[in-house]
């Protein structure tokens, strides 16, 4: 069965795993109660995001009481987050035990790349449950404890590619990594502020196709840090491997810095 054939070259396929949570997540779900003229009690969910900010705590929890470093790498579709990873990987997993959770809408393109890596890999397909463009906590919940047995320091999401939504959606990570590639165009943080406000790095990518290009790099930094004045951004290239140290570095000192804290921090 392909699912098998999935599970034994290291990662699950994901799709089924949502659609009954979707509308019922185990934490608490805040509901106001209101009095309608006609005396009548209604129940309000105030927002979807209240909801799925009480299963991101959990989340939190969760990873914490593993010692678990959380990633959120968002970024537009085909920005290089899978290329990225999987050069990132290959270079860290002898150190750092890792894994992977991978959202799209359909397909297992993602999974398939990353798994060759050697690394545990879920895939999540959200088009069992409406084709959502971003990752829900409940999403990350059920994907997490398919692979929660397995031993690793750092699990990376990369999330479905969307510069909007994502950044909407707390999966309880610890950080959040938004990749822009050069041929995005300089003003994209600018258009889309709200993933680059939320995020703790950028990823300024695919640098070795700049010189055919009429980007401006001076200006897209510009414009992250029009957005995030503070936010460090690195510049690199999956393809050559240029600027990979940096960011690498940055991700591990991220990872040393979550072990130092206590479990209730
Ligand atoms: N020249 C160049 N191409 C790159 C680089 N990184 C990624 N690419 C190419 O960009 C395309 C998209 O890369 P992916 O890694 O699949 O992008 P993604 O963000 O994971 O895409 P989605 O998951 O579909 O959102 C592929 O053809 C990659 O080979 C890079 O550093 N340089
Ligand atoms: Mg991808």
């Amino acid at each position: 069965m392909f699912l098998d054939i999935l599970q034994q070259r290291g990662f699950r396929h994901h799709d089924d795993f949502h659609k009954p949570h979707h509308t019922h997540p185990h934490g608490p779900i805040p509901v106001e109660t209101k009095k309608t003229g006609s005396g009548r009690e209604i129940k309000i969910v105030r927002r979807v995001l209240d909801a799925n900010e009480a299963m991101a705590e959990q989340n939190r929890k969760a990873f914490a009481a593993k010692g678990v470093f959380v990633l959120n790498m968002m970024s537009s579709p085909g920005s290089g987050k899978t290329t990225t990873l999987v050069k990132t990987l290959n270079r860290i997993k002898n150190e750092i035990k890792s894994a992977v959770i991978v959202g799209d809408i359909c397909t297992t393109n993602d999974a398939d790349r990353l798994s060759e890596t050697g690394v545990p890999v879920v895939q999540i397909n959200t088009d069992a449950f409406g084709g959502d463009c971003h990752l829900t906590a409940n999403a990350i919940l059920n994907a997490y404890e398919s692979i929660s047995h397995e031993e690793f320091e750092l699990l990376i999401v990369e999330n479905v590619g969307n510069l909007v939504c994502p950044a909407e959606f707390d999966i309880g990570e610890d950080a959040r990594a938004v990749i822009l590639s050069v041929t995005e165009g300089e003003d994209k943080p600018l258009k889309y502020p709200l993933m680059f406000r939320e995020s703790d790095i950028a990823l300024l990518s695919k640098i070795d196709l700049l010189p055919y290009l009429d980007f401006d790099k001076e200006k897209a930094i510009e414009s992250i840090r029009t957005i995030h004045p503070e936010m460090p951004v690195f510049e690199i290239s999956s393809k050559t491997g240029e600027g990979l140290d940096p960011w690498i570095s940055w991700l591990k000192e991220k990872i040393a810095e979550k072990k130092e804290k206590p479990v209730n921090a």
